[in-house]
């Protein structure tokens, strides 16, 4: 950090947050992008923007108390953090993954914000979930999970407040037990979670979106970049949940060539292209695991160990699973073995070092808030079609979520020429997600 008045907000953040070690990840590489724009404004600093905008605006932590098939008790902790509505109701997805803390549920929080504002939709920036992990539990189990944990969530949520949606472990089954959940204590049938299945209210397109949206970004940044397109490109994605599938099938249909996906256990790779219909026979109809693969493909490898994946030579990798998935090395070795783009199709999958030598290097680098808003984007969508009461074809709110991410790709772009190196898309984002924000927190006095 270059500026006094940064580096003095940081420490108190870390201070005031000691040991959250991914929220202090991601709020430290906000403040460092956005700091010279804080400096050329100085009403902003005078009016203590940053201290306003890093501290979130609730925070909720709840017990979660469950009966398992053995008729055992069970107890889980909830959180939804209700970060910032300058712009809009809070929005963004749950969580359930053994890992959820309050650092983790902050951090994806905090970059909720900016990337809604770069949705340039009306929507500001929540997050929440639990550490409830699905893996292996029965279909009631996660449906008196899902109960029990709306029992609470209901009180602090609404359409015109905070509307929740999926992320990692939170698929269509669970905002359905969701949905059914919230409607049965508030007797009213509003779009208070997107994601919803296609019989009550859900978009069309929302579930590809996340990994569609992806490649349309990366599709503007191949172009404007390095004058080129997925058209012949090997690409290795990480994960094989929601993102991953569909920025395999995008890609895909761009010309690309996907040759390696993941789970948390391992890696597949398959040198004639994955096929995706036995991917999502898999993962999505029987929950099972990436494994499996090479027990219908013939000529496909496993490896054991997730982080394997980054040493696939290729032209185009997508981190499609989780935070800090991608590190110095690992992206040393993309780069060394050709790899052009690291687009981020994951929240913060690329630690901030790596990003950094990326970027320096000349390599594009897709930051996750901008190129995988998407999703939300179109949770968004889902929003304005369940306001107005009818819902629009697959196409029209692809073409939608197409143009979103092309505003988006030349929003962040223009921003990161102006800050003096075209690559710095990360800075790009930043500033221009945060100056939305900003603007209307100075106008509200909030
Ligand atoms: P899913 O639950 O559908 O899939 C998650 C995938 O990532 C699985 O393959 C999972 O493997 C793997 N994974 C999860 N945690 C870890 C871990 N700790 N280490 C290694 N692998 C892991 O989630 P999504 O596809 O929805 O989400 C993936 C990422 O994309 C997340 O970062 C999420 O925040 C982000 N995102 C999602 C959006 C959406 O609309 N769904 C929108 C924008 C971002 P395993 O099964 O072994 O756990
Ligand atoms: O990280 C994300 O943007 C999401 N998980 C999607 C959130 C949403 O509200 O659709």
């Amino acid at each position: 950090m270059k500026t006094e008045y940064a580096k003095r907000v940081y420490e108190e953040l870390e201070k005031k947050n000691a040991g959250e070690k991914e929220f202090l990840q991601a709020a430290k590489e906000i403040v460092e992008s956005i700091e010279d724009y804080v400096a050329k404004n100085p009403k902003m600093q005078e009016q203590k923007i940053l201290e306003r905008f890093l501290e979130p605006e609730r925070f909720v932590q709840f017990k979660v108390v469950w009966v398992d098939d053995k008729g055992q008790f069970q107890v889980n902790r909830g959180f939804r953090v209700q970060y910032n509505s300058a712009i809009g109701p809070y929005k963004g997805g749950l969580r359930l993954h053994p890992s959820v803390n309050a650092s983790i549920i902050k951090f994806l929080g905090l970059e909720q914000v900016l990337k809604n504002s770069l949705t340039t939709l009306p929507m500001g920036g929540g997050k929440g979930g639990s550490d409830f992990d699905p893996k292996g539990k029965s279909d009631n189990e996660v449906l008196r999970f899902c109960q029990s944990f709306m029992t609470e969530l209901y009180r602090h949520i609404g359409p015109d407040t905070d509307v929740p949606a999926g992320d990692i472990g939170v698929g269509a089954r669970e905002i359905g037990y969701l949905f059914g959940q919230y409607k049965r204590i508030r007797d009213e049938f509003t779009g208070v979670l997107t994601g919803k299945g296609l019989t009550y209210g859900g978009s069309l397109a929302r579930t590809q979106a996340t990994g569609y949206g992806l490649c349309y970004y990366a599709q503007e940044a191949l172009k404007a970049l390095k004058n080129t397109s997925f058209a012949g490109k090997t690409v290795v994605i990480s994960g094989s949940g929601n993102v991953a599938i569909y920025a395999n099938e995008k890609c895909t249909q761009l010309g690309g060539k996907v040759v390696a996906m993941s789970d948390s256990n391992g890696y597949i790779y398959d040198k004639n292209g994955i096929n995706l219909d036995v991917v999502k026979q898999i993962k999505e109809v029987e929950r099972g695991r990436i494994k499996e693969y090479v027990n219908r493909v013939k000529g496909a490898e496993y490896h054991e160990g997730c982080r394997g994946i980054w040493s696939v030579k290729c032209d185009i990798a997508m981190p499609c699973a989780t935070q800090n998935e991608l590190n110095l090395e690992e992206a040393k070795t993309l780069v060394n073995n050709g790899c052009i783009a690291v687009c981020e199709g994951a929240n913060m999958p690329t630690e901030l070092e790596a990003a950094k030598y990326l970027i320096a290097n000349n390599i594009i680098f897709t930051p996750a808030k901008a190129s995988n808003a998407g999703g939300v984007a179109t949770s968004g969508l889902e929003m304005s079609q369940n306001s107005l009461r009818l819902s629009w074809s697959f196409e029209e709110v692809d073409n939608r979520l197409h143009d979103i991410m092309v505003n988006i790709f030349n929003a962040s772009y223009k921003e990161a020429c102006e800050s003096g190196n075209k690559f710095d898309l990360l800075t790009g984002a930043n500033v221009a997600g945060f100056k939305k924000v900003a603007e209307a927190m100075m106008a509200q006095a909030i």
